[in-house]
């Protein structure tokens, strides 16, 4: 045995030991609580996701409830408006974006006001509202509203109910939503769609969904097809390596936090070439709404995965009853994984027939090229090399926690990150003492770095 090789079993060996430590972590950080049957409300009965069985915070906060709760979009930012009158006026410019989909890979993709996917636009359902779009791209481009039922020339298809709006042309949509739902808008272009030009249009009701639910979160499901060493998405390509929800893979995606015993509403949106069944662990959900508007109750029906297809949006609802930190992602094998291919580079393409050195070699300079401090907690076993099909995941789960740090992820078991890949985020159900200290945190720390930060991979 080589002294790397050496070397690298007890590396193995060590953070088998932290595995292990992670799940006696796990097991006693559980609060009582959770280790049973479902939670009981006040009346003694059993949550279910139809939300009819008795007080939640909000309907303990608010018996009529006239205005909606705006929707958050995790990684992304909303677009303010103002007021021309009783007119909102927004301000949208189509532009590159360098965004940053994971610790070590930034991409050239194209979006909104610095924005991919672009800032999420919310109206009152009865708004009349006008955006003033200007296009920064080098191409013309225009801005369709998906599943808005308004006038032919406020469509926004190119040559069909406009002209394009050419680079550094403004044109002014003006339109009164007279629907509410979980509507977007995105180039009318192809190539365009898959460089990234999409964003959420949400219509809030005149009068608020029943049951009120106490937080509500959108996502936006984005593929991309980047080849190694590059930053610029293949957008004729039609098989993806990196997998984003509001245009971040994990780890980097920014966990959703639910206080215990609330109802919680998300808003799945697809924009891609792949169909996202997007799966959430350990409740049951309804669906409570599509691109179409919200659904009327006597066809919710409990679930836990709901397919997304491309230009479909998904709105579910459940009961946030069980603490801890659960998944919320899509269920396709590859599309639970990041894209190791700038890492693995020939590893990628022969992992049958190499032989023992060769893989040693492709291991070494794999672990000397990733930028960025990480483990590999994962144990293997010490013949591990002698079994055909090895190694699967034992090198893809690289923990990562300090990378990808914020207010949200405060408290998750050490090496949490390992565990997170792809098209991937968690909701971390969560009770009072421990939602209200993130949110203290969260309240102080200011905008997450990743916002903040665009780093060339
Ligand atoms: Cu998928």
């Amino acid at each position: 045995m080589s002294g790397t090789r050496r070397r690298f079993f007890q590396d193995a060996a060590a953070f088998g030991a932290g595995m292990f430590g992670l799940r006696e972590t796990l097991r006693a950080g559980t609060p009582e609580s959770t280790l049973q049957s479902p939670r009981e409300n006040e009346n003694g009965r059993h949550h279910s996701p139809y939300g009819s069985h008795g007080p939640h915070p909000a309907q303990a906060r608010a018996v009529v409830r006239d205005h909606a709760l705006p929707m958050v979009t995790p990684d992304v930012a909303d677009l303010a408006h103002e007021m021309d009158g009783s007119v909102k006026v927004f301000h949208l410019v189509a532009e590159p974006v360098k965004r940053k989909i994971a610790p070590f890979k930034t991409i050239d993709a194209w979006g909104y006001n610095g924005s991919c996917p672009g800032p999420t636009i919310q109206v009152q359902q009865g708004d009349r509202v006008r955006v003033v779009f200007e296009n920064r791209l080098p191409e013309s481009t225009s801005l369709h509203w998906h599943g808005l039922e308004i006038p032919i020339e406020q469509d926004g298809v190119p040559y069909i109910s406009q002209k394009p709006v050419a680079p550094g042309e403004k044109y002014v949509y003006e339109f009164t939503v007279h629907q509410e739902g979980t509507f977007f808008y995105h180039a009318h272009s192809a190539m365009q769609e898959m460089m990234g030009q999409i964003g959420f249009f949400v219509a809030h009701p005149e009068k608020d969904y029943k049951p009120y639910v106490d937080h509500d979160y959108g996502l936006i499901l984005q593929e991309w097809a980047v080849l190694p060493s590059n930053s610029v998405p293949n957008t004729a390509a039609m098989e993806f390596n990196w997998l984003t929800f509001n245009g971040v893979s994990a780890p980097m995606t920014t966990p959703l936090l639910a206080r215990l015993g609330s109802r919680v509403r998300l808003r799945i949106l697809n924009l891609g070439m792949d169909h996202h069944p997007v799966h959430l662990h350990g409740h049951q959900f309804v669906v409570t709404g599509t691109e179409g508007g919200r659904a009327p109750e006597s066809t919710w029906c409990p679930m836990n995965t709901v397919l997304v297809s491309v230009a479909q949006a998904r709105v579910v609802e459940f009961e946030a009853n069980y603490p801890g930190a659960w998944m919320i992602h899509c269920h396709l094998p590859h599309h639970m994984m990041n894209s190791m291919m700038d890492l693995l580079r020939d590893r990628q393409i022969q992992t049958a027939d190499q032989t023992e050195a060769k893989a040693m070699s492709q291991m070494e300079s794999l672990a000397r090229s990733v930028p960025f401090q990480h483990v590999h907690p994962s144990p293997v076993a010490p013949n591990a090399e002698s079994v055909p099909g090895f190694p699967q995941d034992a090198f893809m789960e690289m923990g990562m926690d300090e990378a990808v740090e914020k207010p949200e992820t405060y408290g998750l078991p050490k090496n949490w990150s390992a565990g997170m890949m792809g098209m991937m985020t968690m909701v971390r159900v969560l009770p009072d003492k421990e939602y209200d200290a993130i949110m203290m945190k969260k309240n102080t720390a200011g905008p997450s770095a990743q916002e903040e930060h665009h780093h060339e991979s």
